[in-house]
């Protein structure tokens, strides 16, 4: 079994290097990063530069199932809301058996398009009527056997769901399958921790929003997880919708970030996600929190959230990282192009991302957000260092947007002048080649599964 790789050009955490030797032990977790390193015995040799793995901090793996089907005009003025109508109508017919297909394709998937381990925000629990499966955890245990099948890194947040808006609103039909207790949720991560364990699967919780969890749950649930895990991660949908702003104010006279900041023991644990509509004081008190912002900029552009001041929040010294989320997108290397575009579009700037250290945005932006992703999955996938997983994905050199080109310009190339084509050559995860000339092993089955699972929840 290969337990080391040479590449010519390497992203380390300080930036690119070359000649870089990477090994690894059996447990697949970085023994050795050398870089000026002669090409020796029993090293494959990598055919492009070498970039961390990607974290993908915020999934909704079924959504995948629908992604697409909704950019038609339904009514006079579709919104957020409107899709999270047509969103429940699908959540509503699936089984575990399409949850299953629909996640390995999409894993697979990730795994193609740059990300090596995913953060699943998974809120179906019950069956179609709402009573609880026979097993509690079927559906987080369908995600689960997925991200097994497919060797991706894994972060497990089962949601806690209990309101259909602030104030305690009763929930509503669509919501049915999502609702639980708080003392049914801590039975619910009780039960996972051994299947989480046993992969090398992380597990934390998701309080949905705060639309979704009144404050005495909230302050149980995160108690709850604590005693647990005092490190387990926590990740809320916070602030996406001007809506959600306006009702939160309403409630409980503070926005939702400020709320949040003010009730809940929020620090690096935490990642708040669509963190999009923040004042300037939330802007300083969320980044000096230490929690990671979690940002979906194709899923918060294809749902009119609005715009995130990236600018701002860095300024802070803010962490950050990115998710696929409703994955209309797909693509670690997209999400970073639509983050850097969004700023553009807004500040009439160019090249926002660039750091003074790191003056190609590709490569700032790459290294940020797998720091911020790996804060957020809560597992050692900040990248190529020693005691980090061998989480990484080789670049292709021959592809032609690349070829010929310096590294740091091969990975500009790739997020910015690919033209949506993958220039991705191989990814491997926990030291194992899960992606080999652009394909996953699971590729042809995986897309045929898929597909049947959706046509199944698409008839009538
Ligand atoms: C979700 N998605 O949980 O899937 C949400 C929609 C909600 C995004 N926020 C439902 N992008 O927020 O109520
Ligand atoms: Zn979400």
């Amino acid at each position: 079994m290969t337990r080391s790789l040479l590449a010519a050009d390497a992203l380390l955490p300080g930036g690119w290097a070359k000649d870089v030797l990477l090994t690894w032990n059996d447990a697949g977790e970085l023994a050795q990063v050398q870089a000026g390193a002669q090409a020796g015995q029993g090293a494959a040799v990598a055919r492009g530069p070498v970039i961390p793995g990607m974290p993908n901090l915020h999934s909704h793996a079924f959504q995948r199932g629908f992604a697409g089907l909704t950019e038609h005009r339904a009514g006079e003025q579709d919104s957020f809301w409107s899709w999270r109508t047509l969103m429940y109508r699908f959540a509503a017919r699936l089984g575990p058996e399409h949850m299953e297909a629909i996640a390995t394709w999409l894993y697979a998937e990730m795994l193609e398009a740059g990300y090596t381990s995913v953060c699943e925000f998974q809120y179906v629990h019950h069956q179609a009527d709402g009573r609880a499966y026979a097993d509690d955890a079927t559906l987080s245990l369908a995600l689960l056997r997925a991200a097994t099948k497919v060797g991706i890194g894994f972060t497990l947040l089962p949601v806690l769901y209990q309101t259909s808006g602030f104030g305690g609103l009763a929930p509503n039909e669509g919501q049915r399958r999502f609702i639980r207790t708080t003392d049914s949720m801590l039975g619910l991560l009780e039960s996972l921790k051994p299947a989480c364990d046993a992969q090398g699967a992380r597990l934390g919780l998701a309080p949905h929003s705060l639309r979704a969890v009144p404050p005495d749950a909230l302050r149980n649930a995160v108690a709850g997880l604590g005693a647990m895990d005092p490190s387990a991660p926590i990740h809320i949908h916070i602030a996406e919708q001007t809506k959600e702003v306006d009702d939160c104010l309403a409630w409980s006279g503070q926005r939702p970030v400020e709320w949040l900041l003010d009730h809940a023991p929020v620090d690096a644990r935490w990642c708040l996600v669509h963190a999009t509509h923040m004042n300037d004081a939330e802007y300083q008190r969320g980044a000096a929190s230490g929690a990671v912002a979690g940002l979906c900029p194709t899923t918060e552009a294809n749902l009119g959230d609005g715009i995130f001041d990236f600018a701002k929040w860095r300024g802070h010294g803010g962490a950050w990282g990115v998710g696929s989320d409703s994955h209309a997108t797909v693509n670690a290397a997209e999400e970073l192009l639509m983050l850097e575009y969004s700023q553009r579009f807004a500040s009439r700037q160019r090249n926002v991302g660039a750091t003074a250290a790191q003056p190609h945005v590709a490569t700032a932006l790459t290294l940020a957000a797998v720091q911020g992703g790996a804060q957020a999955a809560a597992r050692p996938v900040a990248g190529l260092a020693v005691g980090q997983r061998a989480d990484f994905v080789v670049l292709d050199a021959q592809h032609l947007a690349l070829q010929g080109l310096s590294a740091p310009d091969m990975l500009s190339a790739h997020v910015f002048a690919s033209h949506r084509t993958s220039a991705i050559d191989a990814a491997w995860v926990g030291g194992r080649e899960r992606v080999s000339a652009g394909r996953h092993a699971l590729h042809d089955d995986a897309a045929q599964g898929f597909v049947a699972a959706r046509s199944q929840l698409l008839k009538d």
